[in-house]
């Protein structure tokens, strides 16, 4: 029987900054989970030979973050092959337009094109009809794919094989089971594309919560589905073999995976007795120091950072989005469960609630800084994003939303805010990150973790990254990597490609601007831990944030949203009236 190759090319799109440029780096900091799950379920299919005995399915991927994607070459590799496809992996709301872009320069050259992720996904699971940009994707001949790839790889390889892909695949109302998922793991090679060489991996999907901001239950559902402990196993053996050990745990909320226990028992026992040098990055809730045994086992298990899901510190603001579950009298004795077990705490603050305004905004974030023991805090634009229960209600009021997808990416002001224009919230997000990321600020971190016995060079690195990136590099932190990299040709479709005299001088002038700003905010910090390190006493430093909750009284910041705090069990009784 004749041989014949089918060739797979798996991207995973970036978006573009304010000039159109995709914004990528030499290094990227956190690692695709989307790129692994799909690499995984679609290298189980060529090893099942899905396609016949006598077809060789051959896969690449790449994340468009930290790898320049060179068009041409993967158009000539799929005629090569004499057939194959290119897979947009895991797109959302802001990497459309990119997706789009990419999409239409394989389809002009007449490579079949599929993309899936959570714009398609969340769309389709809220909307009543395609919005235009799906459907644009449509006219392109871009094949859409809605709902989760596992159980699905192999009928859409053998459809695209056949020429006989459908314009849709729409799975959303058949979640499946993750216990016997494949595993998501990449060849090495991708992942020390990563600062850190961290690899990720999805231990369970689906949330029992509610916020109306959030897309993750609208797609993935409120019930846990989880894998096994063995997969587990099997996913940091899989990496270690290939020197990977490092692992973002995608999970949005870890700590309501209800096979959490197991999972960690399992990595304990592979870091305690087995030799593996395990480290994990844990996404969790505010709730998760109420599960008995969760922290301490976490932190056995090697997790040395946290991200939690804190949002804001205004119960009004909480309740108004249905995140009913944070409790802010209990935001304390959490984040300092973490720091007794050594973890290192990134909370998210999401700006733009309906009561927000720059005062009291100005004045919560001073509250966290003196009285809640947080070491990195970002901040984000409350989105309406596409997926949304927020998005469908703004939709289907007609209510006007930006229509450039580009700008979903928590960084700009999506749609009006009741109380505060367009620019006093863009200027409310710029004083929060400079307001937070002060000098003096970052001291008392540094003396923090010296007191807590966190490792205060790896808080310095996190603070670096985290106050300058927004900041030098005008990208979030979570989109940040090292070195950036602006491709003159990529530039966003219908955008001037700028002649190359005009734009290399301004690049290098672009590029040197951002390498002394970044030396000098570098140099800046690391004074500051060398001066909080040679202290004397360091260890016995104490502030407000540190001090042991005492029994039966109620924290200064609860005091002052006492008159907004519901009336629910364990809530501290209402003496105070609201302050300032
Ligand atoms: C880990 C994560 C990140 C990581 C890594 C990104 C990644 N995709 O892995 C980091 C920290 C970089 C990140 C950043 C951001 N993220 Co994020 N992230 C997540 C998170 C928590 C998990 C992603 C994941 O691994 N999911 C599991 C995978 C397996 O699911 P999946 O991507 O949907 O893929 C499945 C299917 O869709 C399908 N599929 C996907 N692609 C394809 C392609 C083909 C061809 C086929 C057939 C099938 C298929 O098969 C897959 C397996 O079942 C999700 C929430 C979530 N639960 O998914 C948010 C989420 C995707 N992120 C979101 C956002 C908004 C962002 C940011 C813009 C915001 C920010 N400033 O933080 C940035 C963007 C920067 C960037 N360059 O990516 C939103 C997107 C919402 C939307 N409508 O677009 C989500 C949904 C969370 C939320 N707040 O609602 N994120
Ligand atoms: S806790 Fe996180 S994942 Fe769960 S519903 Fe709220 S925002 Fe979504």
């Amino acid at each position: 029987m004749a041989r014949r190759a089918f060739k797979i090319v798996l991207i995973k799109p970036s978006h573009y900054d304010a000039d159109g440029y995709v914004i990528q780096w030499h290094r990227s900091t956190i690692p695709s989970n989307s790129l692994a799950s799909v690499y995984g379920l679609l290298t189980e299919c060529a090893e099942d030979k899905v396609l016949g005995p006598d077809v060789d399915i051959d896969i690449d991927a790449y994340d468009e973050c930290n790898t320049i994607i060179d068009i041409k070459g993967v158009v000539r590799q799929i005629r090569a092959a004499g057939g194959g496809f290119v897979a947009l992996v895991g797109v959302q709301s802001n990497q459309f337009p990119r997706a789009l872009d990419i999409g239409r320069q394989f389809r002009a050259a007449g490579v079949p094109v599929v993309a899936g992720g959570f714009h398609v996904s969340g769309c389709i699971s809220m909307l009543p009809e395609l919005p235009p940009d799906l459907k644009a994707a449509l006219d392109l001949g871009i094949t859409l794919f809605a709902g989760e790839g596992e159980g699905r790889m192999t009928s859409l390889l053998r459809d695209i094989d056949a020429g006989t892909q459908k314009p849709v695949y729409d799975y959303l109302h058949d979640l499946p089971d993750m216990s016997d998922a494949a595993l998501p793991v990449l060849p090495r090679r991708i992942v020390t594309r990563v600062a850190g060489h961290y690899a990720s991996f999805d231990a369970g999907r689906g949330c029992p919560f509610q916020c109306s901001f959030c897309t993750i239950i609208n797609v993935q559902g409120r019930k846990s589905r989880f894998r096994t402990a063995d997969d587990v196993e099997a996913i940091v053996r899989a990496n270690a073999a290939q020197d990977v050990t490092r692992f973002f745990v995608t999970d949005d909320n870890f700590a309501r995976n209800k096979n959490w226990e197991p999972i960690l028992d399992r990595l304990i026992e592979l870091k305690e007795n087995g030799g593996f040098k395990i480290r994990l990055l844990l996404q969790v809730d505010t709730l998760c120091h109420r599960i008995p045994g969760f922290i301490e086992k976490a932190a056995r298990a090697g997790c040395n950072a946290v991200f939690i899901g804190l949002e804001n510190i205004n119960p009004e603001s909480l309740m108004g989005t249905k995140k009913r579950q944070n409790k802010i009298w209990e935001y304390r004795e959490m984040l300092q469960a973490w720091r007794a077990a050594k973890v290192m705490t990134w909370a998210g603050y999401i700006l733009g609630f309906p009561t927000d305004t720059p005062e009291s905004i100005a004045r919560d974030i001073e509250i966290i800084k003196r009285e809640l023991p947080i070491d990195i805090l970002e901040f984000f634009f409350l989105t309406p994003l596409p997926g949304s229960e927020d998005h469908k209600k703004l939709y289907l009021k007609g209510v006007a939303m930006d229509p450039d997808m580009n700008n979903y990416d928590l960084e700009h002001a999506c749609t009006a805010h009741q109380i505060m224009d367009k620019a006093t919230w863009e200027g409310v997000y710029r004083d929060a990150w400079a307001r937070y990321y002060t000098d003096e600020h970052v001291e008392t971190i540094l003396r923090r973790a010296v007191a807590s016995g966190l490792n205060p060079k790896k808080i310095v690195d996190a603070l670096t990254v985290f106050s300058g990136s927004a900041r030098i590099e005008k990208v979030h932190p979570l989109q940040f990597g090292f070195v950036r990299r602006k491709q003159r040709t990529q530039r966003r479709y219908g955008m001037k490609i700028v002649n190359p005299l005009l734009f290399y001088p301004w690049r290098v002038v672009d590029f040197l601007t951002v390498a002394v700003r970044w030396i000098s905010l570098g140099r800046r910090y690391r004074a500051i831990m060398k001066r909080v390190v040679s202290a004397p006493a360091g260890q016995t430093y104490i502030d407000e944030a540190l001090s042991p909750p005492v029994a039966n009284v109620t924290d200064h910041f609860v005091e002052t949203f006492a008159d907004k705090i519901p009336k629910t069990h364990g809530a501290p009784k209402q003496k105070v009236a609201a302050a300032g």
